[in-house]
């Protein structure tokens, strides 16, 4: 038999086959049914020995180029079947740029942290510098440094969870004053606010919480009255209340504040004439504050004789129930979303 002619019918056999060929697994079978061991092309060199030895030459000639030409052959189509299978995956992936967008649900900033990067705000655009401290405090910076030493009466006000004798969840945010006086060494003037988290043994009501939120302001200069705090709280009042209202400083006492004052602010819902929100008296409590205590100055630092300073601490919680009408304070903690969702 002409070997070049087995070849060439072969080849025509192998065509076909591979245009039958839909993918990488029935190329497979071709390819083994045509260059694998046992295929024809592959057995042919076998008979080599057979022939008379001036054909040999271009026997062996014949069967490896008829194999290299069936594995180009098989390589091409694998290719083919690949950028085939390319284009269908890229047209099946095909994304509409110009479609609208799923409506993908979107968190939010929790309202405790917007009342505070509100007030932040207000307070960084009247010069004042944001100081944060830390949790868990010793008890000399939340008490003894703002003169309420040890057996204290005062310290009542604040029921404390102790970690040890000497360490406390800080009860106020009151401690930050102080770590910064410090920090400050008693020769520069202190403007700052400190928002953070703190922490009571009262029980959970719909008015207090275990653990709640301050902002304490304070203000340490040369020149520094009891008007400064009184315009500074007016302004905050308004810019969290709105303009129309008012607010009204009623004497108290704070061991670290002398004076000391409670400030009301108008109601909001009877601006001020008396209903049952305010229980008639057309006032409602926002916050306690007044002048530092010149013990506290000297504690951290600062000569009385020199310097004056003026304090203030709110509840974030009751402002936020004030400004929203909001009645449980548990309302804040429990992550409900349909109450988180009303303040997006
Ligand atoms: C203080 O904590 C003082 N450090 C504030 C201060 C600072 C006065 C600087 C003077 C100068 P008081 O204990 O009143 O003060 O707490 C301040 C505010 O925290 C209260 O007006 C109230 O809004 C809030 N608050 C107190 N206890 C709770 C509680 N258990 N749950 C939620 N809010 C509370």
């Amino acid at each position: 038999m002409d070997v070049k002619k087995r070849i060439e019918a072969l080849e025509q056999e192998l065509r076909e086959a591979l245009e039958k060929v839909n993918n990488q697994t029935e190329l497979q079978d071709v390819k083994s049914q045509f260059i694998g061991k046992k295929a024809e092309i592959s057995t042919m060199m076998k008979h080599m020995k057979d022939l008379p030895n001036e054909e040999k030459p271009a026997f062996g000639q014949a069967v490896n180029k008829g194999k290299q030409k069936f594995h180009a052959l098989v390589e091409e189509k694998r290719e083919a079947l690949k950028a085939e299978a390319l284009k269908e995956k890229l047209e099946k992936e095909k994304i509409d740029v110009t479609l609208d967008a799923p409506d993908f649900s979107t968190g939010s900033t929790h309202i405790m942290n917007q009342i505070v990067e509100e007030i932040e705000d207000l307070f960084i655009g009247m010069g004042y510098a944001i100081k944060e401290g830390p949790e868990i405090e010793t008890d000399e910076m939340n008490f003894e440094k703002l003169n309420l030493p040890k057996d204290h009466p005062a310290r009542d006000m604040q029921d404390t969870f102790y970690i040890t004798e000497d360490t406390l969840l800080r009860t106020h945010t009151s401690p930050v004053q102080v770590r910064t006086m410090l920090e400050y060494g008693g020769k520069k003037p202190v403007k700052i606010i400190c928002p953070g988290k703190v922490y009571r043994r009262d029980d959970d009501d719909a008015t207090h919480s275990h653990q709640f939120m301050q902002i304490e302001g304070l203000v340490v200069d040369e020149k520094t009255t009891m008007s400064d705090l009184k315009g500074t709280l007016l302004t905050l009042s308004r810019a969290m209340f709105g303009e129309d209202r008012e607010i009204r400083l009623r004497p108290s006492y704070f061991p670290f504040t002398e004076p000391s004052v409670e400030v009301d602010v108008t109601c909001a819902a009877c601006k001020g004439k008396g209903c049952n929100i305010c229980k008639q008296t057309g006032y409602i409590e926002i916050l306690g504050a007044g002048m530092v205590n010149n013990k506290v100055l000297a504690s951290a630092g600062y000569d009385p004789e020199v310097y004056q300073g003026f304090a203030f601490g709110l509840g974030i919680e009751r402002i936020a129930m004030l400004k929203y009408g909001i009645e449980d304070i548990r309302h804040f903690y429990t992550n409900d979303l349909r109450f988180n969702k009303q303040f997006k």
